[in-house]
């Protein structure tokens, strides 16, 4: 048997087609269904549902033994023991510095202020800053990170951004990008010698339909 993690939402979602391209349907939504192993047309396959952040420790342990997750979560995470072969170009989005708007980040940053910066992406944001050599207080948040700024938390943000409408409508502006986001397919290493066979067929499709997405 093979499982495969998906967090609910758009990864489950957008990887549907992927799956589709693969022979493979999932006939329960996650949405309404309480399930959190979902059989799928294929008896030798079947989901679990999990955290978007817990995706790489699922893999990792080898309890589920493909997995898929942001760009932005391996990174956090690390990425011990994962084999990760495709980027499957869904999911897209930008990491990115935000302030409030009329915030001259500009001048904090040239007169080497220390910016309190609030986050989920410590790691991301951490590596950023040191290799601008800016001065930053890390705020760990686990979420609505938009409202650290206003609120007098933090003088910016590290957060992700798609369509820019979650920015605009907390009066915040994208002042740096970090980097380009998109998930990845992830595979336990172990799994990969041992079932080599079952999950070859899977990557191949993966990659041929994640191409069109490029
Ligand atoms: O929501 P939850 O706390 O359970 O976990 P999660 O946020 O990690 O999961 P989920 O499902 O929201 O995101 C899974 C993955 O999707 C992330 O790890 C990213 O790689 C990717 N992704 C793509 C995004 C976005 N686009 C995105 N826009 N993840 C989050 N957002 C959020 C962003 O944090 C911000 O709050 O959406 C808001 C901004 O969206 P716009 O369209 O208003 O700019
Ligand atoms: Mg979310």
């Amino acid at each position: 048997m093979l499982t495969l993690a998906l967090s609910k939402g758009r990864i489950f979602e957008e990887t549907l087609p992927l799956l589709a391209a693969a022979g493979i349907e999932c006939a329960e939504d996650p949405e309404k269904s309480r399930k959190l192993i979902l059989p799928t047309s294929d008896p030798g396959l079947r989901i679990i549902i999990v955290r978007a952040s817990d995706v790489p420790t699922y893999v990792q342990y080898g309890a589920a033994d493909l997995g898929v997750a942001g760009k932005d979560v391996l990174i956090e995470h690390g990425g011990a023991n994962l084999y990760q072969p495709i980027d499957l170009n869904i999911a897209k989005c930008r990491m990115c510095v935000a302030v409030q708007n009329g915030f001259d980040y500009a001048s904090a940053v040239r007169q080497g202020a220390r910016l309190r910066v609030a986050t989920k992406y410590v790691e991301i944001a951490r590596e950023h800053f040191a290799s601008k050599g800016v001065h930053v207080d890390l705020i760990k948040l686990y979420g609505s990170m938009e409202l650290a700024p206003l609120v007098g938390l933090a003088d910016a943000i590290v957060d992700l951004v798609s369509t820019g409408s979650t920015l605009k409508a907390n009066n915040l502006v994208a002042v740096e990008d970090i980097l380009s986001i998109s998930s990845r397919l992830v595979v336990n290493q172990a799994a990969l010698k041992l079932k080599r066979e079952r999950i070859t067929p899977i990557l191949e499709a993966f990659e041929r339909a994640s191409n069109k997405n490029a």
